[in-house]
């Protein structure tokens, strides 16, 4: 049970000891997580000071500028997982193909995948505004040797055992699930360690901020355009309250202590929209279920689609279950 201010190794452990035919190896991955965080933390929290922001030079697969921080939060992630011999692959935003770790061919051992987004948001990052870090786990599938992209990468979000975000802002969060609820833990940097502020987090069922980038409201499916103008309208307890910072973890993350609902659909100019399947969207999809709330790309949930690319994209509404529904009505009723 969590209790209140408990720090995440006492919380670890104590879970740890809920699941003893667990082999504590999902438990040193979370172990490790948390150290790369409290790093990557730590340069993002001074990238004003140093010459550290701004472009870095290159751009990403996603044909984006690449951030230095991009890169450094990439690098200290990979790095972290690396050294544990519990990943035994690591697919990563910041990387074109996945990464096989060593150790891979003895048996039982690396028996994780890891996919994450280590700096999303990074365009905020010289605004100062709060950028996060995504992570999702999987079982890997292929017994031993070099993980296969297929068979141990492209699984459905249903799959994933663990999920989870990091949130630098005006304070650091770590939040994530391993399938029994949402807990999220601040960092208090004075001490270097991680306290549980947040046991228990819940997606209220109804909200009244919606999240969506509207400058692109000309190209957005009509059932969208139309679940827009519901929002706005003067009727029961609407207007919502319109709320987008472009840093789609802190837009969810306020959205899941307020309640709301996030959307970035299709656009003309990206049919699948903008949001990645494997690591952005699967695992905040993973954390809103396990918080009571919904993910669906408009029509379908999110975490049963059967991913067919390592940087695939999807359409993406997530948040408190009865305005996810209510758009999704919308959106079914636009395609007719
Ligand atoms: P737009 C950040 O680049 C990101 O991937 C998400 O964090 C954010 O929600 C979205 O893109 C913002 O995109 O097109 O509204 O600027």
């Amino acid at each position: 049970m969590a209790r209140k201010n408990q720090t995440l190794g006492e919380f670890i452990i104590e879970n740890q000891s809920a699941f003893p035919y667990s082999s504590g190896e999902l438990s040193r991955l979370i172990n490790s997580i948390r150290l790369a965080a409290k790093v990557v933390n730590h340069e993002v929290n001074k990238a004003g000071l140093v010459d550290i922001t701004g472009a870095y030079g290159e751009t990403n697969i996603q044909g984006e500028d690449q951030q230095k921080l991009d890169v450094y939060a990439n690098n200290k992630f990979i790095q972290t997982l690396t050294n544990r011999e519990i990943v035994c692959g690591i697919a990563s935003e910041e990387n074109d193909e996945f990464i096989t770790i060593e150790g891979c061919n003895k048996d039982h051992k690396n028996k994780y995948v890891v996919l994450m987004d280590p700096l999303d948001g990074s365009s905020n990052i010289d605004v100062n505004v709060s950028v996060g870090t995504i992570f999702s786990v999987y079982r890997r599938i292929t017994p031993i040797g070099t993980p296969v992209k297929k068979e141990d990468f492209l699984q459905p979000g249903n799959q994933q055992v663990a999920a989870g975000y990091i949130i630098y802002g005006t304070s650091t969060m770590l939040v994530y699930t391993t399938g029994h609820g949402v807990n999220g833990f601040t960092l208090n940097p004075a001490l270097g360690s991680w306290y549980l502020s947040h046991p228990d987090m819940y997606f209220p069922e109804d909200g009244k901020i919606y999240s969506i980038n509207e400058g692109n409201y000309v190209h957005f499916p009509q059932g969208v355009k139309d679940y827009i103008k519901y929002c706005q309208e003067e009727k029961d307890d609407r207007p919502y309250t319109s709320r987008y910072i472009g840093s789609m973890v802190s837009d969810i993350h306020r959205n899941m202590i307020k309640g709301g609902i996030f959307m970035y659909p299709s656009i003309s100019q990206a049919p699948n929209g903008k949001l990645r399947l494997l690591y952005e969207c699967n695992p905040i999809a993973f954390i809103t279920e396990q918080a009571g709330g919904k993910a669906s790309d408009g029509f379908k949930r999110i975490m049963d689609i059967q991913p067919t690319e390592l940087h695939e994209r999807t359409p993406f509404f997530c948040g408190s279950k009865n305005m996810v529904e209510k758009a999704e009505e919308f959106m079914r009723k636009g395609k007719n």
